[in-house]
């Protein structure tokens, strides 16, 4: 018996080898996932297996692109695959060969069951070649611990590629929000799988100084803390007191720096330096005020800063001398050709009053103080340029001319870019929409809060660098595109890839594959299955795109509503219930708007193979007592915000966390004071008020909310006050119901007064100018 079995097992083992020597997969089409897409693939029908045999034959030049994944498969596959300078392609090798036909980040994958051959001229085209043999692989080759049981295996197949931009970029602002250098480390390993080649760092702006510069030892002292008021809305931050410590910040070695910078070169991606002038500056005027026009003294600021006008003085040319020593040891660390010198932003009504800066109009025969910040940049790019690197600002620096040899990063939309390249200047192409990450990605109420805007995945996969109404000759000066971060309000790490990724992704594709390849199926389903890898890899990426919206339109003289959800990665059923509990795959599915006649919450959700795919939604749709009735404003609603005209109020759809969803009504400096005729005597148990705040946009809640009842629409009882507990200075985003019930009273006409604070609060930064209060709904029950 026992020996049988030992015949039994050998048999099985040997049978084992036998198959695993010959094993091949035919992989389907959708198996292939390669974000971004490469120009031209073909699918062949059997497949390589890397093993502990395979051999990387590659130019010592480009040995550590083979080292990269070789030590991916010493930690995932627990095998170590050789490398050699140079020797005989033989079987199971992984061969680099030159081609200087190619250009310089294209290259050419052919893979057989024997070997892989890559061709390119450079070191970025190996590099390309080697991240998409990175997405051919299992996800499991993105683990940090060993992975069991996975075939090691890539399709046979055929790619040729070559980026449609030379470009990519992606930019961390790591001023508003310290990121450690951990994180860039690990963004740059993330920004290179998705075949990204410029890391633009932020690295100064008013809230903080992040990069040591020797001769300045006082820029990082005192320019990279600042107070601690990390609870509170940024936008309405105290500023520091004297006496008060700066502990929250941090910075950036030259040694930090330098690690960074090799770890990206060997990743095929530039560090593009940024330092800020001459505004957005605040932190280092806070270390050296003597370079400001006032003298100062100035504190680093703790939040919002607006407008920006202690800038660097351009009438001092110690001024220009301080500028000069610091770019000299940026440029020492940075290899970069590209110089960032922000340019963004300046208000200058200091350098309209500084007796220095109006000589230097004078004397430069200057028209104004736009063609100031304009001598101030030329001035600066002479000496970048005499260091034989290049000026590239923030659009604005086209304000009273442009630098001869500068080229420009657009945000203000394409505006600014087309303009420079029809002057024929280099552009990078990162307008706000929908290049700025640090603006929604789904819908408010199911985010966290951001700077505003909306720019879903959707939408950044459809950035095009070139606007459609460039000729073809400026168009050949878009250098690419690049989406930002700005991190006012990403607190951290966690936070900023959640911001970033999946949304880089489309990005990526946006800015490698030729038009006529893209294709938003391919890659709303791609992206599925490439979030695995994410998972692996341990990004916390947004699910929003997985999220439910609903939209509710409502038909007046029928009373009800009707309610369409949809996804914006389509394909996923949504699942909903209508009596409060949480939604699951047996739930209906939805099909058709649905339609409500009575108070309801909807929950819905994604599912897909029996996982919740994001997060719940839960809305409340109050059809109610004063649906529809005629409601009289007392005091003018503001122009900008009227909501939807006169129902807003009893339209019985709620606001979101989004103050110009057209569902908000708001006021300025004044109470709001409205009329609600029920047309009958009704019995009224409950009111309502739903009111929002957003101290970051000078909107608090009313004080208190009065409400009272007539039954001739002339006398009034007062029913009752509503008051809430909510800081004024909080963070975030709040929607507050002011709610007052057992009233119990036959009621006919119902007045309801919003008492708004008037004033922003002391401390808050729009201190003494009017406040705004924003509501939504009258519910009447
Ligand atoms: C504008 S873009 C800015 C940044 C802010 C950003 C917020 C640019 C050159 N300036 O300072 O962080 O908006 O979205």
């Amino acid at each position: 018996m026992q020996k049988k079995t030992a015949g039994l097992i050998l048999f099985l083992a040997v049978l084992l080898s036998v198959t695993s020597c010959q094993k091949h997969k035919q992989f389907k089409e959708d198996e292939v996932i390669l974000i971004p897409q490469p120009q031209k693939v073909e699918l062949g029908t059997s497949s390589f297996t890397f093993s502990k045999k395979t051999t990387f034959i590659c130019d010592k030049e480009f040995a550590p692109i083979a080292q990269q994944l070789i030590a991916k498969f010493k930690v995932a596959g627990n095998f170590t695959p050789t490398i050699k300078n140079t020797g005989e392609t033989t079987k199971n090798s992984v061969v680099f060969q030159l081609n200087k036909q190619l250009q310089n980040e294209a290259y050419t994958l052919s893979v057989s069951e024997e070997q892989i051959i890559v061709e390119a001229a450079k070191y970025a085209g190996f590099f390309n070649a080697v991240q998409t043999i990175r997405q051919l692989l299992p996800e499991q080759i993105e683990s940090t611990t060993y992975a069991k049981n996975v075939d090691w295996w890539i399709p046979t197949i055929q790619i040729s590629d070559n980026p449609r931009f030379k470009w990519r970029g992606f930019m961390q602002d790591v001023s508003r929000h310290f990121m450690p250098k951990k994180y860039i480390l690990s963004l740059i390993d993330y920004l290179s799988l998705h075949k990204i080649n410029k890391l633009h760092l932020h690295l100064v702006d008013d809230q903080g100084w992040r990069i040591e510069i020797k001769k300045y030892p006082k820029l990082t002292e005192v320019g990279a803390w600042r107070v601690d008021h990390e609870d509170k809305a940024w936008d309405g931050r105290p500023k520091q007191k004297p006496g008060e410590k700066a502990t929250y910040g941090g910075f950036y070695t030259q040694d930090d720096l330098k690690e960074m910078i090799a770890y990206a070169q060997a990743r095929n991606i530039t560090i593009i330096p940024e330092i800020e002038m001459p505004a957005h500056t605040t932190c280092s005027l806070a270390a050296y005020p003597e370079y400001s026009c006032s003298g100062g003294p100035f504190t680093v600021p703790t939040g919002g800063l607006w407008p920006i006008t202690d800038i660097y003085c351009a009438g001092n040319d110690a001024t220009f001398t301080f500028l000069e020593d610091i770019l000299t040891e940026v440029m020492a660390l940075f290899p970069s050709q590209y110089i960032h010198i922000g340019g963004d932003e300046a208000t200058k009504t200091e350098w309209e009053k500084c007796p220095k800066c109006r000589k230097r109009v004078r004397t430069e025969k200057l028209k104004n103080v736009e063609e100031l910040q304009s001598y101030f940049i030329k001035r600066i790019e002479k000496f970048i340029n005499s260091k034989g690197r290049t000026l590239i600002g923030w659009d604005e620096i086209l304000e009273g001319g442009l630098a001869p040899q500068a080229t420009v990063m657009s945000w203000r939309g394409y505006k600014g870019g087309i303009e420079a390249a029809e002057q024929g200047h280099d552009v990078v192409m990162t307008p706000g929409s929908p290049c700025y990450f640090d603006h929604y990605q789904g819908a408010m109420d199911q985010e966290p809060e951001a700077w505003g805007g909306f720019n879903p995945i959707s939408k950044v996969y459809q950035f095009d660098p070139v606007h459609k109404s460039m000729s073809a000759e400026a168009a050949k000066h878009v250098l690419g595109g690049q989406a930002n971060l700005w991190t006012e309000k990403v607190p951290g790490p966690k936070h900023a890839m959640y911001m970033s990724f999946p949304r880089i992704a489309a990005l990526a594709e946006a800015v490698w594959t030729e038009k006529a390849n893209k294709d938003w199926n391919r890659f709303s389903t791609n992206i599925r299955k490439f979030l695995q890898r994410y998972d692996i890899m341990g990004i916390s990426y947004a699910r929003s795109a997985f999220n439910v919206t609903a939209k509710t339109k409502l038909n007046i003289e029928k009373k009800q509503l009707a309610v369409s959800l949809t996804s914006e990665l389509g394909d996923d059923p949504i699942h909903y219930t209508v009596d409060g509990s949480t939604p699951t795959e047996q739930s209906p599915r939805y099909s058709a708007p649905i339609i409500l006649k009575k108070p309801t919450t909807i929950k819905a959700a994604t599912f897909a193979n029996g996982k919740q795919m994001g997060k719940v939604l839960t809305q409340n749709f109050n059809i109610h007592k004063a649906t529809v009735k005629p409601v009289e404003q007392k005091i003018a609603v503001s122009p900008k915000y009227k909501g939807q005209g006169a129902l807003t109020l009893v339209n019985s759809i709620r606001g979101s966390k989004n103050l110009a969803d057209g569902e908000w009504q708001a006021w300025s400096g004044k109470n709001m004071e409205a009329i609600v005729d029920l047309q009958h005597k009704l019995k009224v148990n409950k009111v309502t008020v739903g009111a929002l705040q957003s101290a970051g946009s000078w909107v608090f809640l009313p004080t208190k909310v009065t409400i009272m009842a007539s039954t001739d629409g002339m006398l009034y009882q007062k029913l009752g006050t509503v008051k809430h507990d909510v800081a004024p200075l909080a963070k975030g985003i709040i929607i507050n119901d002011f709610v007052l019930d057992q009233i119990n009273k036959e009621i006919r006409y119902l007045k309801v007064i919003a008492h708004n604070m008037g004033k922003c609060p002391k401390d808050h930064n729009g201190a003494g100018s009017d406040a705004w209060i924003f509501l939504d709904e009258i519910i009447v029950e």
